[in-house]
Formats: C-alpha cells, structure tokens, sequence
C-alpha cells in the first residue's frame, strides 16, 4: 500500500505526493522508505525565495508561476511560516496569493506550518524538500520568512537563494543581521514600482558584489523572466 503510494508520487501524482508528505510530516510508518527516497541525490534545483513577512514572496511565486505555466515547467512550491502572531493570516496569504494555480496540473502547492518549539523551521523542511525533487518536477521552489537564525540555515538547503526585499531601508537593516545578505545568490527588490526602488537597488548593489540585483513587480508581472533566467533549471 505505502510502496504504491510512494511510486505514484515519484510518479508526479499529486494526491499521492500530498499523502507521502503528510506521512513525513507525522513521522509515520512508511516515512523511512519516503527518509531514504529524499536523501538521494537528484539534479533538480531548489530554489529558496526568502525575505522578511510582507515584501511579496507569495506574489513574486504567484508571477513566477504564471511564466513557469507558459513554459510549460512542472513545479513544486512549499511555503513555510513561522510560529508567529502573523501565521494564520500568512499561510491564508499564500492561499490567496497562489490561488489560481491550485487546480493546476503541472503545479504542487503545499503551506506547511512550523512545528518548531523554538520559532524555528518546520523539522521536515529538508526531507520533504529532498522527496519532492524525486517527484517529476522540473524545480522546486521554497518561500520562507528569513527573519533567525534557522530560517537562514534552511535557506541553505536551496541551490540557489534569491532574497526579496522592498525599497525601505528597515528591512535592508534587518537582514545585515539576519546573514541572509551572506547566503543570498539573487537579490530581489519587489515592489519597484514603488518609489525609491531605483535607488534603493543602487545601494543594494554596492553590497551585493558580484551577485545580480534585479527590479522586479509582483503585481505588474515586471521583471519576473529576468529574475526566472537566473535559476538553473532545463526542462527534462
Ligand atoms: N505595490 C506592490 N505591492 C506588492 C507587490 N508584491 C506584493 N505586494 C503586496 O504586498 C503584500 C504582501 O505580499 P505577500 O506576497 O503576501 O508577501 P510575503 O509575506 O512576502 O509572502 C500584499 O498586499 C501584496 O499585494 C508589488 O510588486 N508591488
Ligand atoms: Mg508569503
């Protein structure tokens, strides 16, 4: 029962992955052979989209996902939320804010909420993460809040970590201590047509090295295939 279930997820089947991941989740019987699947080396990227609550990580997905559906890419999206005063209204952001590609067939969206005893990250992060990678996606993205320490080190399971951020020099503050700034691949300032995004990516350069800056729109779909052709996925 549990191995054909495990195969129609490996498979693409979306019903099945959702079961394997709560048996993962509940550290339920079957989840060893699911441990050992999710361990297993796999070339499909992950890609972190990290930033602090509200610069519209849950929107940049949503825009992404309306480029990865004309590209005809399979995706997974796992959403992580703190245990925090914002969580239920964040995991229902993210519902509104994917909304529309639920029912898609080419997409597996998934909120998980953290069980951490600390405010930490969801334990599982990494094994679910890991098994959906085995799951016939072509990418896997994960959008976490990067406000401590654990968000940062979960950000590091991503190949490549792309780090929203809005042109408000609060946040900027925030994540010089945070070490996000040190781990992120890609910077993402959202919200650019807002006023003083120019400028505030004109700094963010001069921190940011070699690594690319780009502006980018959630809700007028600006500058999404820019942000897109940084991540290293080939279509299979
Ligand atoms: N003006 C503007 N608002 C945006 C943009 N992207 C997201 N927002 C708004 O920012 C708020 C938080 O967005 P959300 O995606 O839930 O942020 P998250 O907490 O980082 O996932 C929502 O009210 C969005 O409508 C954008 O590109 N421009
Ligand atoms: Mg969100």
């Amino acid at each position: 029962m549990k191995e054909t279930i495990i195969q129609e997820a490996l498979a693409g089947n979306k019903k099945s992955i959702a079961r394997c991941i709560s048996l993962i989740e509940n550290n339920a019987e079957g989840n060893s052979a699911i441990a050992e699947i999710s361990h297993q080396p796999s070339s499909i990227p992950l890609i972190g989209i990290t930033g602090p609550p509200g610069a519209g990580k849950s929107s940049l997905v949503d825009a992404m996902l309306a480029v990865f559906a004309k590209q005809k890419l399979k995706v997974a999206v796992v959403c992580v939320d703190p245990s925090s005063p914002f969580h239920t209204g964040a995991l229902l952001g993210d519902r509104i804010r994917m909304n529309r590609w639920h029912d898609h067939d080419d997409f597996f969206i998934r909120s998980l909420s953290s069980r951490g005893t600390t405010g930490g990250l969801h334990p599982m992060i990494k094994e679910i993460t890991g098994f959906l990678k085995h799951c016939s996606f072509d990418l896997v993205l994960l959008e976490t809040v990067g406000v401590g320490q654990s968000e940062v080190d979960v950000a590091k399971l991503a190949n490549l970590k792309v780090l929203v951020l809005v042109p408000e020099a609060g946040d900027e503050i925030q994540f010089m201590k945070s070490g996000l700034m040190e781990v992120a691949d890609v910077f993402a300032v959202n919200k650019s047509d807002r006023p003083g995004a120019e400028l505030f990516a004109k700094r963010l350069r001069m921190m940011a090295g070699h690594r690319p800056v780009l502006l980018v729109s959630a809700v007028n779909q600006q500058g999404i295939e820019e942000l897109i052709a940084a991540f290293p996925v080939s279509k299979k």
